[in-house]
């Protein structure tokens, strides 16, 4: 049993968590660092500890501080929320030999899925379809023979990346030395480690990511897709469940691949698979091994809470449903809400001024923002997630239309306006774009 949760987090996820955590009667400690000590997530929290300076480093992703921090209050369990410590082995390790339960999965399955050459072998293992590609790492004097077995145009990606870094496209033989060359180099600067792998590129593809609950004992469920093909430099911007590129015969057939390839992987806890989809095909690209930003939208379509399956299945209880229990219904949006220029993205701390919410049937708030609140510097500018669910996709756009026009927050810039353009446009109504679709929009408007 789970008594007192330590959240490692701040910000709307801390607050998501903490939600959960007072559902299930379980008590919480918030821990912040010195800049957040006016967060909502402190505020609601039945404890809170202040584990250090603003920066990260020396905060959120100290853990001696955060193991400190456990055994000053008790807390039996911690919740590390997304980003941070998430999909950190080490900590996961580290809570463990201290008898503190980590929400999450093993570590020996986060250091599965973090090196991206074993996960996408694992996951071939396992029966889900991948990227035809190289066998393992690429070394740049085999280069030229593996990608003329792939066939161009290539892809060199870092197996120690993800999220889209050090990754470099050659169109053809011409350009592979340097592709290789410079995607060695990066990997090495960002990740401490040059190996790179090869891929099929391909061009247009949409980003489609199935979300799964694992119990650690063989028993797994799927809870459908999120297309989150709306992307900006790697930065969801809009998600929404179901994608508009798929029928439930698919939807149902690539959540069932994924759902058994984690029941014989014996996965525990929430996690999702990354597909590229293009031309009616699911690519395997990579699995994340930690509850996402954009849960909200598939808990919305299936009314399920993917944080209390994360405490039950960490406690040893088991998941709540069986996968014939599992209803898909509507449709939900979800819009990232940052403290950034709509235009430029860049970021825009300081005080919120007004802050209103909208509210109403099948709306959804997750921010830990409020009236008077000032957003520091030194975090992601992620303020907010509005979640809109609709019966069908059209009463989810109209219902989304009609909320933007509620939502006020003034005394800063966000990206609420840029939402105002999208809910307009003919592409996003027809749910016809890819994942390139965004980046060219916005070229095109700052352009004209
Ligand atoms: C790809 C690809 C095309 N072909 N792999 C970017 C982030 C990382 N998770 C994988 N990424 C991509 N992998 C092959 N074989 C294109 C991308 C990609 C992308 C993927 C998902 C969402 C947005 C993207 C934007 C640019 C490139």
């Amino acid at each position: 049993m789970i008594s007192k949760v330590l959240i490692a987090n701040r910000g709307e996820i801390a607050l998501r968590v903490l939600r959960a955590c007072k559902e299930l009667g379980i008590a919480t400690v918030a821990v912040h660092s010195t800049a957040d000590a006016d967060a909502m997530h402190v505020r609601l929290a039945d404890e809170s500890v202040c584990i250090g300076p603003p920066p990260s480093r020396e905060s959120y992703l100290n853990i001696h501080q955060i193991v400190a921090a456990c055994e000053i209050t008790g807390a039996d369990a911690v919740h590390p929320g997304y980003g941070f410590l998430s999909e950190n082995a080490k900590f996961a390790e580290i809570l463990d030999a201290h008898g503190i339960t980590f929400i999450g999965p093993t570590a020996e399955h986060i250091r599965i899925m973090g090196d991206k050459i074993t996960a996408k072998k694992t996951a071939e293992a396992l029966g889900i379809p991948v990227v035809p590609g190289s066998e393992g790492e690429v070394k740049p004097e085999n280069a030229l023979e593996i990608a003329r077995q792939i066939g161009f145009p290539v892809l060199i990606k870092a197996t120690a990346g993800g999220g889209g870094r050090g990754m470099k496209v050659a169109k053809n033989e011409d350009d592979l030395e340097e592709a290789v060359s410079t995607a060695r180099s990066e990997a090495l600067a960002a990740f401490g480690n040059d190996a790179v792998y090869m891929e099929k590129y391909l061009g247009k593809p949409r980003h489609i990511e199935i979300q799964v609950v694992g119990d650690g004992m063989g028993n797994a469920v799927h809870l459908g897709e999120r297309d989150c093909s709306l992307q900006r430099r790697h930065q969801k911007v809009w998600e929404e469940a179901n994608s508009p590129a798929l029928n439930v015969e698919q939807r149902m057939k690539i959540g069932q691949i994924c759902a058994d390839a984690m029941m014989k992987l014996k996965y525990r806890g929430a996690g999702t698979v990354e597909f590229l989809y293009e031309n009616g095909e699911f690519y395997f690209i990579e699995m994340n091994t930690r509850l996402q930003v954009e849960h909200p939208i598939t808990e919305a379509i299936t009314g399920i809470d993917l944080v209390h399956e994360q405490i039950r299945v960490a406690s040893g209880a088991g998941l709540s449903v069986r996968q014939e229990d599992i209803v898909f219904s509507g449709h939900a949006i979800e819009c990232r809400i940052n403290a950034e220029d709509p235009r430029t993205f860049v970021p825009s701390p300081g005080t919120i001024t007004h802050f209103h919410a909208p509210g109403g049937l099948g709306v959804r708030v997750d921010s830990g923002a409020y009236q008077g609140y000032k957003i520091p510097p030194y975090y992601d500018s992620l303020i907010g997630k509005l979640i809109v669910h609709g019966r069908t996709r059209v009463e989810c756009m109209m219902r989304l239309r009609r909320v933007l026009d509620e939502f006020v927050i003034d005394g800063i810039k966000t990206t609420l306006p840029l939402f105002q353009d999208l809910i307009g446009n003919q592409d996003i109504a027809n749910g016809d774009y890819d994942i390139h679709w965004l980046e060219n929009y916005l070229a095109d408007k700052t352009d004209a």
